[in-house]
């Protein structure tokens, strides 16, 4: 089993997307262990985004990360981190392929809706940023025995 933290960025929010793509990632059986809606502060998404901090993009992007809220949330499931990636698509939505969350809802790629994790080490780490240990929940869903076979 693998985690991967998610971000509905403010446009997702703002354009009344968040059901509709987090049902995407609920029908693809992922699992749903920690989510939390709030109003970032800025230092968090600073350090967030630390490693884009050198491209030319960084400001504006910090800028529309704070312009309003986001939900947060913790996904699971095996190899979670690469399935989410593919179900989001390339990064600009003018280039993500179509049956994509940004290939379908998106046109930007600053205004892209949703960030995922791109590996282990990022997935742990942005994890413990936004999340403490206590807000993680450990459980099963009667149907995960028909979602991963054993
Ligand atoms: P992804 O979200 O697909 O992991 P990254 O990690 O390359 O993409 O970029 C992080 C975020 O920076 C993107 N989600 C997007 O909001 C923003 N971004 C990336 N490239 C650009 C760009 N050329 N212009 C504006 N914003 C960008």
């Amino acid at each position: 089993m693998e985690r991967t933290l998610i971000i509905f960025k403010p446009d997702a929010v703002n354009r009344m997307l968040v059901g509709r793509i987090l049902a995407r990632f609920e029908d693809k059986g992922l699992r749903i262990v920690a989510m939390k809606f709030q109003q970032s502060p800025r230092e968090q998404v600073e350090r967030h985004y630390a490693v884009h901090k050198e491209r030319p993009f960084y400001g504006s992007l910090v800028e529309f990360m704070t312009s309003g809220p986001v939900l947060l949330a913790v996904l699971e499931g095996p190899g979670a981190i690469e399935v989410v990636r593919n179900l989001l698509g390339a990064t600009d939505g003018r280039e993500a392929a179509p049956g994509t969350i940004r290939g379908d809802f998106g046109l930007d790629k600053q205004y892209n809706l949703v960030h995922a994790s791109d590996g282990p080490d990022t997935a742990r780490n942005e994890i413990a940023l936004f999340f403490s240990p206590e807000e993680i929940v450990e459980y099963t869903r009667a149907p995960d025995g028909w979602i991963v076979s054993k």
